[in-house]
């Protein structure tokens, strides 16, 4: 059967990493269901700031969160979002892989340093999308 996969990354954090993001899952959806396509999308605006739409945005995303099979993370791009996502998928015990660039970042220890996150150091796209097919054959 399909996974689901929570894909999260970084959106009022910066968008540098956007169309990796897209890449990364359109990856996914070779094989599986990507539950968060908006976050490689590069066409929406970001700062769509208003109460209504962000507490649907936050409803939305924690009642897919729940119901993940497991979160893909691209970290790279520090992001508060991200980071609230991994603790709250953590809590509901939705295994969790975080990829980062290690070139380009020093990953906060608070994801590092807890057991629960697969964490993925990588330095090409193509060690990501080897890895990625490697976990959704799991
Ligand atoms: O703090 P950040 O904005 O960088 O947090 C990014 C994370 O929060 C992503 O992994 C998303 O799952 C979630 N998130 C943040 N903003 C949105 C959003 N905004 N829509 C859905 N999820 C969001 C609407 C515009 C956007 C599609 C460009």
């Amino acid at each position: 059967m399909k996974k689901k996969v929570y894909f999260a990354g970084s959106i009022r954090g910066g968008r540098s990493d956007a169309s990796l993001y897209h890449e990364m899952i359109e990856c996914i959806k070779e094989t599986d269901i990507v539950l968060t396509e908006h976050v490689g999308d590069l066409s929406r605006s970001v700062f769509e700031q208003n109460y209504g739409v962000e507490k649907q945005i936050y409803d939305q995303d924690t009642a897919w969160l729940r119901e993940a099979d497991l979160l893909i993370a691209e970290c790279t791009n520090p992001s508060l979002g991200v980071g609230y996502e991994l603790a709250y998928a953590e809590r509901f015990n939705v295994p969790c892989y975080v990829f980062y660039r290690k070139k380009d970042t020093h990953l906060s220890a608070m994801i590092k340093g807890d057991s629960y996150y697969t964490i993925i150091p990588y330095e090409t796209k193509e060690e990501v999308f080897a890895k990625i097919r490697e976990i959704l054959k799991k």
